[in-house]
């Protein structure tokens, strides 16, 4: 496969992120089935309008008030959010300041960890974490169980982008707060975070590392919006967003 994708083409953006997904699925830096995830994000996002829309805006802000709130915020990084969001992330990760972590799920070897690090290395991250950690999730069995005992063990809040299930309960359960990004709504990992971002990385990490260069000195206003976070609330609202959406458009079709 080739990158043929014309500057012109309506989608052109979409498209390279595909390419680009794909491409390291071979390299390996993205997991096999990281291929399958991205398509599961592209259809939630159609239904969101491929915008971020105004609620979740609110959710970005409450989610970059709760990092910087934090003694110890701890970024998560995985195949796909590496690729498509590797440079957003090295940004959000300096303007907190946050430490960065490689946590994968599929085929942890501490090659698969040193390429997402070296990656994340050539946008401007200094130090990444996670690379044969010694730490333990407790009770989570899979290989995200691995965490770095500077980073993810230390935490207090922890941002997963494109989690795959159980590590948010478990992270939960030690006593931390869990910032998601996930275009399902109704994911287990979405429901049971501390607040899920229901939007996409590409788009919902500038505007994170935009609202946290916005708040970041203002303490009474970042303990004001931590405090306010309700994921329950939040999540009705995206789901109440996607159902008024897809109602104008089936009224729109039937004018
Ligand atoms: O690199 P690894 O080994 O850690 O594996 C990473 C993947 C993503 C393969 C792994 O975590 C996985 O299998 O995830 P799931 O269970 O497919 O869940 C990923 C979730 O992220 C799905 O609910 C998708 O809708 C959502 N998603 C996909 N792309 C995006 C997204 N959410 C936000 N932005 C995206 N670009």
């Amino acid at each position: 496969m080739t990158n043929q994708v014309p500057d012109n083409h309506p989608r052109a953006a979409s498209l390279r992120q595909r390419y680009a997904i794909a491409a390291h699925a071979k390299t390996g830096l993205v997991a096999e089935t990281g291929t399958i995830s991205h398509g599961r994000g592209e259809a939630f996002d159609y239904l969101l309008g491929e915008e971020t829309p105004e609620p979740v805006k609110e959710h970005i802000k409450q989610a970059a008030a709760l990092l910087l709130q934090a003694k110890h915020p701890v970024i998560s990084i995985n195949g796909n959010a590496a690729v498509l969001a590797g440079q957003y992330f090295s940004e959000l990760s300096k303007a907190i300041p946050a430490k960065l972590e490689v946590n994968v799920f599929y085929g942890r070897t501490q090659e698969r960890e040193s390429m997402i690090a070296e990656f994340l290395k050539q946008y401007g991250a200094n130090d990444v974490l996670g690379i044969n950690p010694e730490a333990r999730v407790p009770n989570l069995h899979s290989a995200r169980g691995s965490v770095d005992k500077e980073g993810i063990a230390k935490a207090d809040v922890v941002l997963v982008p494109l989690e795959d299930g159980d590590r948010t309960e478990a992270l939960i359960a030690w006593g931390k707060k869990v910032i998601s990004i996930d275009l399902n709504p109704l994911s287990r990992t979405a429901r049971k975070s501390t607040i899920n971002i229901c939007d996409n990385i590409t788009r919902a990490i500038p505007l994170m590392t935009a609202y946290a260069k916005e708040l970041k000195g203002y303490a009474p206003e970042i303990n004001k919006l931590a405090d306010s976070i309700d994921n329950d609330k939040a999540t009705a609202r995206v789901l109440r967003f996607m159902r008024e959406r897809l109602q104008k458009l089936e009224d729109e079709l039937e004018k």
